[in-house]
């Protein structure tokens, strides 16, 4: 227990009130910024850097760093102020003076820059605290895999107001505390005010029963009382659950007309309100300016985390050589070669059954030789296993039990999945996938687009992917999902036709460096490529899977996942009209786009006659096709029955492409 006698509170005064000037400063040189809180969260961080992070700015890749998130990203001046005041190279006062501009490393909100000391993307409320949730996963996995001589840290996030109001934080909570995720430490900045005003106009609830309900250890202190919240985080670093520090705060702090109001959370305070601000305290110097003295206190921080790295490091070349040799391939990533000979071998297998197969059946048989041959991939499903059949025989349970599983159970949270999904990404060491049916992408789509915008690898198995899933009826069939997740920039949308697609779009997924959804089929669907089995055509991301004769077509007929199979049929009974039908299978629209114009050319054939079917909505397909005419698809919600009567109902059938065919043909 820390007493009066212990903490130099001038010293942490000076250090605190100068994340507070340069956060100050900064917001009213961009003449836009979020005050309120660096002014409210600098005490807790001053403490949080200063005695507990492990961090070595001159090393930010550092694996056993401790991790630190700032949930609440519209207080990101307090973030870049503390990485300029340990002395992250590119994080420069330059930097701070050009923040919310053009090409600074300054944005708005602060996005994924280990370089800098930014852990993650954050903004989005919320958001930070299930990345928070996987990092604390990743680490307690490593941790029980390679001890705690090389891997033994914590994750700190700060969380305000607004992040524990968004759903994402139930969800995020309930995991971590299921999970016993002890390692992390959650300050929550409880200055119960939000944008319109206190938080009493919108919400009454107990946070820390809330918290303690769902597991975790809470404590309640003053968040500008050094000797509490140094004494919380110590006793949160002992305890055996996550936990939650909620400190109360004073949102604006030192602004003696804005403190504790909603005026201070999102505009500059104003030049007159700035100085007196300052003045009150006690901060004589100019703008931008951090005395000698007060920049010392601060560079100790960084000599203490130079030096705890560099210890760190003997620890890890004194490791025996297997141990380290193992550690260090965990980290790499590199797929062992020995997965694609197996893939190879079940792809022969595949081609050589005539057997029918749901493509979900088919990604099961590939997770089930992945599970084997990589070590570092750890999958799970939000309560969906056995329908999405993401877990083979041979994965273990991820629990607070058996840290060493690599399956976890994500129960029915979609949102935090994914959100953990990517802290687990962004800690490194391991490669994430996890199921859903493609319908619930809505509930994580916040999440699968930070994770886009971060361009980490994650793979999401989406199954039930079109109104061929059936009686459970249009509730669960998706529509839209498939354009609006094609609209987001950087992540991959594939749609595998058959089981060799299936495997050879896993493979593609996994040599992405931005996430990828795979969309699988509920139904079964019957082989419809099983020839050249030795090349993955699916990483081209379209290609001709069938054709009547060679650069000689009537007609093309652009097709993905279960609808090949349709087109294929058309093709067979149109090559009896005497045309020439070159059937393509589109698995990929986004890999497709990166190809040269002559190999999308050549793939897609004269414009006007090329038609296009999908069991999904039209939009965005007039980017291939002339226009909505010349698309099957959806044009409504589906319905509930059996699959084969669904897609007779809206017109997905071979007759129907067939006929739209012969007309595009006769124009
Ligand atoms: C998901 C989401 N919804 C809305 C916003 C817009 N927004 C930014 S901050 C904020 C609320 C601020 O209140 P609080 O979280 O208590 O932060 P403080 O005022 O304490 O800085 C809102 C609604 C957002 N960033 N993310």
């Amino acid at each position: 227990m820390i007493t009066k006698n212990n903490l130099n509170i001038k010293e942490l005064k000076l250090m605190s009130n100068a994340i507070r000037a340069l956060s100050m400063d900064a917001i009213e040189k961009a003449n836009s910024g979020h005050p309120g809180m660096p002014l409210g969260m600098a005490d807790v961080s001053t403490i949080l850097f200063k005695y507990f992070l492990k961090f070595n700015p001159q090393n930010p890749n550092w694996v056993d760093r401790d991790r630190f998130v700032l949930s609440a990203g519209h207080g990101s001046m307090l973030l870049y102020s503390i990485l300029h005041l340990v002395k992250y190279k590119k994080m420069t006062l330059d930097q701070l003076k050009k923040f919310r501009q053009l090409n600074s490393k300054t944005p708005g909100h602060p996005e994924l820059n280990l370089e800098c000391g930014v852990e993650t993307t954050t903004g989005p409320l919320g958001q930070g605290l299930s990345n928070s949730v996987g990092m604390a996963i990743a680490e307690q996995h490593l941790n029980s895999k390679f001890g705690k001589s090389l891997v033994n840290h914590y994750t700190y996030a700060i969380v305000s107001d607004g992040c524990l109001m968004e759903g994402i934080s139930q969800e995020s909570i309930s995991l971590a505390g299921h999970l016993n995720l002890k390692k992390l430490i959650i300050l929550f900045d409880s200055n119960k005010v939000s944008i319109d005003g206190p938080i009493s106009l919108s919400t009454s609830e107990n946070h820390l029963e809330r918290f303690k309900a769902c597991n975790w250890d809470v404590q309640e202190i003053n968040g500008h009382n050094f000797y509490q919240i140094y004494n919380a985080i110590k006793k949160a670093k002992k305890s055996n659950k996550p936990s939650l520090i909620s400190c109360n705060t004073l949102i604006g702090y030192g602004s003696p007309n804005k403190q504790g109001k909603n005026l201070s959370h999102g505009a500059p305070l104003g030049k007159d309100e700035l100085k007196k601000t300052k003045k009150k305290l006690g901060w004589n110097y100019p703008d931008f300016f951090v005395p000698k003295n007060v920049l010392k206190l601060w560079e100790k921080i960084t000599l203490k985390g130079i030096k705890e790295n560099k210890k760190w490091n003997n620890i890890l070349k004194n490791t025996n050589t297997k141990k380290r040799k193992s550690f260090l391939y965990q980290l790499k990533l590199n797929i062992p070669n020995n997965t694609f000979l197996k893939l190879k071998k079940l792809k022969m297998e595949f081609g050589n059954s005539k057997e029918e197969m749901a493509t979900r059946k088919a990604s099961n048989s590939v997770i089930e030789v992945l599970a084997k041959n990589i070590p570092f991939l750890i999958g799970g499903a939000a309560d969906l296993t056995e329908s999405n059949l993401t877990k083979s025989d041979n994965q273990k349970v991820f629990n607070k039990k058996n840290s060493k599983g690599t399956y976890i159970y994500f129960g029915i949270r979609e949102h935090a999945m994914v959100g953990a999904m990517t802290g687990m990404a962004l800690h490194g060491g391991i490669i994430p996938y996890g199921g859903s049916f493609l319908i619930f992408t809505d509930y994580c789509k916040p999440s699968i687009r930070l994770a886009s915008f971060m361009k980490i690898k994650v793979i999401y198995i989406m199954t039930h992917d079109s109104i061929g899933l059936g009686e459970d009826g249009p509730t669960h069939q998706p529509i839209e999902q498939l354009a609006g997740l094609r609209s987001i920039p950087n992540l991959n949308v594939l749609r595998p036709a058959d089981a060799i697609e299936t495997l050879e779009c896993w493979e593609t997924a996994l040599n992405q460096n931005s996430p990828s959804v795979i969309s699988l089929t509920r139904q079964n669907v019957p082989i419809v490529r099983n020839r050249n089995l030795n090349t993955n055509f699916s990483k081209e991301g379209a290609y001709i899977i069938s054709e009547t004769k060679k650069n000689k077509r009537d007609i093309t007929i652009l097709a993905t996942g279960s609808e090949v199979s349709i087109a294929l049929e058309a093709k067979n009974i149109l090559e009896k009209k005497s045309l020439n039908v070159t059937v393509v299978s589109m698995p990929c629209w986004e890999i497709f786009e990166k190809k040269k114009n002559n190999y999308k050319n050549k793939i897609l054939g004269p414009i006007n006659n090329r038609i296009a079917i999908e069991a999904a909505s039209k939009f965005g397909w007039t980017k291939y096709i002339k226009n909505d005419d010349y698309i099957l698809g959806m044009n409504d919600f589906g319905s509930s029955a059996p699959h084969n009567i669904l897609y007779n109902k809206f017109g997905l059938n071979s007759k129907e492409l067939v006929k739209l065919a012969l007309k595009v043909c006769k124009k």
